[in-house]
C-alpha cells in the first residue's frame, strides 16, 4: 500500500513538474514572439545607438560566430574604471582566499557549484559606486550588448567569480561540461579575466557556430528548459576541434558570448581563476526562464530610458 501510494505521489510529482515546464515554455514563448520582446525590438528599433568601431567589431564577431574577444582597455580605453575594478577583484580574492583557509560557511557558493565562489550570488542590491556594475550598465557594453540582440535588453546578472583550483583527476561537474545555457534563445554574456588565465587556470571554452541558427545549432538544439548538458564524447564528437575555441589570455581579457551556443569553463586546476560577469538578456527570458541576481539600489529616474530599462 504504501509502495502503491509512494509511487503514485512520484508520478503526480512527475506530471506536475511537466506542467509546470510547458507553462514556462508557453510563456516564454509569448513574451518572446508577443509580449514583452516584441515591445523592446520596437524601442531598440526607434533610436539604435551609434557604435563606435570597437562596438561594430564585438557586434559582428558575434553575429558571425557567436563570440567576441578583446581587451578591457580597447573597449574602455583609458577609463580609470580599470584600476576600480582590479581593486575590487583584489578585495574579493583576499576575502574568499581567508574564507577557504577558515569560515568556509562566509563564502558564497551554491549547490552542486561549490567550485565557484561568488562576490554577490543573488538578492544584493547594487549601484554605481560598484566599478563592475557601473561598466556592465556603461553604455559602452549595453550598447553592444542591445545591438546584437536587436532590442532592448535587460542586465540580468553581475558578478565576480573566484573558481577554486580542483584535483586534476577530478571529473567535470556542472557548468565545467558542455552546455548551452537555458536562460534565452539568443543572449550575451561578458566574461572579464582579472588574473592571467592558462591551460591550467579553467578557460572559458566556446563551440562557434553552435548558437541557435548556427551551423552547429541543430546539435541537441536549444529549446526553453531543454536537456543541455549533452554527454562531453558525443558532443566533441559532433562538433569538429577546429570549432571549438579556448580563451586562454592575460588578466584583461574581456569575452562577449551568446551562452546559448555549447560552452564549459571554470575547470581550474592549477591556479584559481578569478573574472567579472555580466548576463544581457531579453525582457521574455526575465519573464519566464530567469530571475536578475540583484535590485538596482540607486535612482532610476537620473537614468537614460535604455539604461532604465536595463536595470529596472
Ligand atoms: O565558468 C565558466 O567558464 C563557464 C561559465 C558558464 O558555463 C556560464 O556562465 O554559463
Amino acid at each position: 500500500m504504501h509502495r502503491t501510494k509512494t509511487r503514485f505521489a512520484a508520478r503526480v510529482s512527475r506530471v506536475a513538474s511537466a506542467l509546470e515546464r510547458r507553462g514556462i515554455r508557453a510563456t516564454y514563448t509569448l513574451h518572446d514572439r508577443a509580449l514583452s520582446n516584441r515591445a523592446s525590438r520596437r524601442r531598440f528599433a526607434q533610436a539604435p545607438p551609434v557604435l563606435d568601431a570597437v562596438q561594430r567589431r564585438i557586434v559582428d564577431d558575434l553575429d558571425a560566430r557567436g563570440f567576441s574577444l578583446l581587451t578591457f582597455s580597447e573597449l574602455f580605453d583609458g577609463d580609470p574604471l580599470w584600476e576600480e575594478i582590479t581593486a575590487q577583484g583584489a578585495r574579493f580574492v583576499e576575502e574568499t582566499e581567508a574564507g577557504l583557509a577558515g569560515d568556509r560557511e562566509r563564502l558564497r557558493v551554491r549547490a552542486g557549484k561549490e567550485f565557484v565562489v561568488r562576490l554577490h550570488s543573488y538578492g544584493v542590491e547594487l549601484d554605481f559606486s560598484d566599478p563592475w556594475f557601473r561598466a556592465c550598465a556603461s553604455q559602452r557594453m549595453l550598447d553592444v550588448a542591445n545591438a546584437y540582440l536587436g532590442m532592448w535588453s535587460k542586465l540580468e546578472y553581475v558578478d565576480l567569480w573566484y573558481s577554486v583550483p580542483q584535483p586534476e583527476e577530478a571529473t567535470r561537474v556542472s557548468s565545467q561540461r558542455w552546455h548551452r545555457d537555458f536562460n534565452d534563445r539568443k543572449l550575451v554574456k561578458v566574461f572579464l579575466y582579472l588574473v592571467d588565465v592558462d591551460t591550467d587556470t579553467g578557460p572559458f571554452q566556446y563551440a562557434a557556430g553552435s548558437a541557435p541558427g548556427g551551423p552547429y545549432g541543430d546539435a541537441w538544439p536549444w529549446r526553453p528548459l531543454g536537456e543541455n548538458y549533452p554527454p562531453e564524447e558525443e558532443l566533441e564528437r559532433r562538433i569538429p576541434p577546429e570549432a571549438i575555441h579556448t580563451f586562454t589570455g592575460p588578466r584583461g581579457t574581456l569575452l562577449f558570448c551568446n551562452t546559448a551556443g555549447f560552452h564549459r569553463g571554470g575547470f581550474a586546476t592549477a591556479r584559481p581563476r578569478v573574472l567579472a560577469t555580466a548576463t544581457y538578456s531579453s525582457p521574455a527570458s526575465l519573464a519566464s526562464l530567469t530571475e536578475r541576481s540583484y535590485r538596482y539600489a540607486g535612482a532610476l529616474d537620473e537614468l537614460d530610458a535604455a539604461t532604465r530599462y536595463a536595470l529596472d
